[in-house]
């Protein structure tokens, strides 16, 4: 199948990061696709991406400086977990996983999931990218899977919180938000739909972020530097609770694929101190993926 119209591929030959990583780092929100020939894209998937398989995934992590990944099942696999958990049974030690799962999933899968590295589930909030699941069948998946120890991950854009809010903090599980919530930085950090936010985060201590995906929310274009407050002040406030990630191979960028060494560049402007930065890389990831 060919990729969707218009589909961007990962950069082919990303920068070496000025910025060195602490010994330890965790890439914690990427993803493989395919290669299809073996792990074929699901049939309800919203865009057909180039294969990126694991091996890519595992060359990036040692170029970049990286020692361990979050690998989070995107939606072009739906609820076919098999490209994740391979790649996952590859790295061992080095991977941790976020599945999609629908309730028909059986305890037993939930359970070899769980040896294969996965501890946490993905719900989706955003309209182009999944059609949505009933929240009472989220209820009931989260209910299943707190009693493992993993955590709920939530993707939604900023603008519908109002609308999830409630949801999100009946959730008994922690919560992982994917991409500082999506935030449209063109109405600035100070934003009503920014602070509420915050606020959120500020209410519930089983909250977490990504401070993820600069290259998705900038309207400025490369480095980015018009999302820096957004995830600096995350960072400032929230500093324990904050993971970071590359979102290799980067689906459905308009433009261009971006550099990945330049998003590692962009670290040390989110998180100035060395402090900051251990916390971000290594202490908060281990804590959430590898307890
Ligand atoms: C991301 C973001 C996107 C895609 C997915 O599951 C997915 O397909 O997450 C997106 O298009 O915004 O986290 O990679």
């Amino acid at each position: 199948m060919a990729m969707s119209a218009g589909y961007i591929p990962f950069h082919p030959n990303p920068s070496r990061p000025k910025f060195k990583l602490p010994a330890g780092a965790v890439d914690a929100h990427c993803h493989v696709f395919g290669p299809e020939a073996k792990f074929p894209y699901a049939p309800e998937r919203k865009y057909t991406p180039c294969d990126a398989p694991k091996e890519k995934l595992f060359a990036l992590r040692d170029f970049l400086g990286f020692a361990r990944n979050v690998i989070v099942q995107a939606s072009c696999h739906a609820k076919d977990n098999r490209a994740l958990v391979d790649a996952l049974e590859s790295a061992g030690e080095k991977a941790r996983g976020v599945a999609f799962v629908g309730e028909e999933v059986t305890d037993q899968e939930l359970k070899s999931m769980d040896r294969a590295g996965v501890r946490g589930v993905r719900f989706n909030f955003v309209r182009r990218l999944v059609d949505f699941m009933p929240r009472d069948v989220l209820e009931r998946i989260a209910a299943r899977i707190a009693p493992l120890g993993w955590h709920v991950v939530i993707y939604f854009e900023m603008a519908d919180l109002p609308d999830l809010e409630s949801f999100f903090t009946s959730l008994p599980t922690t919560v992982v938000v994917d991409h500082m919530g999506a935030p449209d930085v063109s109405k600035g950090v100070d934003h009503p739909e920014n602070r509420r936010f915050h606020r959120l985060m500020d209410k519930r201590q089983n909250f977490w972020v990504k401070a993820t995906c600069p290259e998705r929310m900038t309207r400025a274009g490369p480095p980015y530097d018009d999302v820096v407050p957004f995830a600096r002040t995350l960072i400032d406030e929230f500093g324990d609770r904050v993971i970071w990630g590359t979102d290799w191979p980067h689906p459905n960028m308009k433009k261009e694929a971006p550099d990945d060494g330049m998003l590692v560049d962009f670290i040390p402007k989110i998180a100035p101190s060395a402090d900051a930065q251990h916390r971000l890389l290594v202490d908060n990831p281990l804590r959430l993926y590898w307890r």
